[in-house]
């Protein structure tokens, strides 16, 4: 039977413990960095000139649905009644949520150093220590809002017309990508500033600290937010029953994306799985 995923905000007190205990036990097991690693791994950018799978690509929103699945699939090894739940950064929208409670995520990053020092992930903890970072601090860190160039998150009215998209994706199929759902979403835009992140980016960057980038995964708030971006995709689907995954078929030797996105049934790393294959959950997990 499938299993529920469920708004953060809505957890219980005890399934909050549940499943931070159940992230700590990753972490303590080494396995948490290996899903940090891997996500570092496969944060390539459209300048590069290779395969990429997860960012500035079709399938963002697939990659990350089967990255979720290993997530969710290694914690309930742990605890079999634990799920990922998600943030609707629309309504949880400031420092005061729940979401950011000691028992649950913690707090955001003091001034001198951006250093979370509240919750289960604060460094002084001892249970937290990052070993796969962008530069050599070993703690976790957070910028809320992003005070010296302040940034909001993403409002229901913009996601609003992200869920108004028809196509799923469009040429380039990169961070230029004009329309269609997938770059909307994961929100890559032309302008300066905090105007070039919306929606999905734009959540990353209003956490600010480890959330930017590749090693995002240190902060265990990232499966909350691509669980949110999940059950987007997956109400997109539902209300459009008949706009498939774009791509269908791989560009051809002489187009700009040959050999660097991956088409409908082309696998994806390090999994082996295609975008195709990750098209229906319903009969793994539901939202709630
Ligand atoms: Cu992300």
């Amino acid at each position: 039977m499938a299993y529920t995923r469920k708004n953060q905000r809505d957890l219980t007190s005890a399934e909050r413990k549940k499943f931070v205990a159940a992230v700590l036990e990753l972490k303590r097991s080494g396995t948490y960095d290996d899903f940090v690693r891997t996500h570092i791994d496969y944060y390539v950018a459209d300048g590069d000139n290779r395969l990429r799978v997860a960012h500035m690509t079709p399938s963002f929103l697939p990659w990350h649905r089967k990255f979720l699945l290993e997530f969710e699939r290694a914690l309930r090894r742990i605890d079999p009644t634990v799920t990922v739940p998600y943030w609707d950064w629309t309504k949880d929208n400031t420092p005061a949520a729940s979401l950011w409670g000691e028992d649950f995520m913690g707090g955001n990053g003091r001034r001198s150093d951006l250093q979370v020092m509240t919750g289960p992930f604060a460094y002084a903890g001892g249970r937290w220590t990052v070993k796969h970072g962008m530069t050599e601090g070993r703690f976790l860190t957070r910028d809320f809002g992003r005070p010296q160039d302040p940034i909001a998150l993403p409002t229901k009215a913009q996601l609003d017309d992200v869920m108004r998209e028809t196509v799923y994706d469009v040429e380039p199929w990169n961070s230029t990508s004009r329309s269609g759902f997938r770059n909307t979403l994961e929100g890559w835009a032309p302008g300066r500033g905090s105007e070039r992140f919306r929606i999905h980016n734009r959540v990353h960057r209003w956490v600010g600290g480890l959330m930017l980038g590749g090693a995002s995964v240190n902060d265990p708030v990232f499966w909350l937010h691509h669980s949110f971006v999940d059950l987007l995709w997956s109400r997109w689907q539902q209300r459009n029953p008949r706009a498939g995954y774009l791509p269908t078929r791989p560009p051809q030797l002489g187009e700009s994306q040959y050999r660097r996105i991956a088409a409908r049934d082309e696998k994806m790393g390090p999994w082996g799985v295609t975008p195709a294959q990750m098209l229906d959950h319903s009969a793994i997990y539901r939202y709630a």
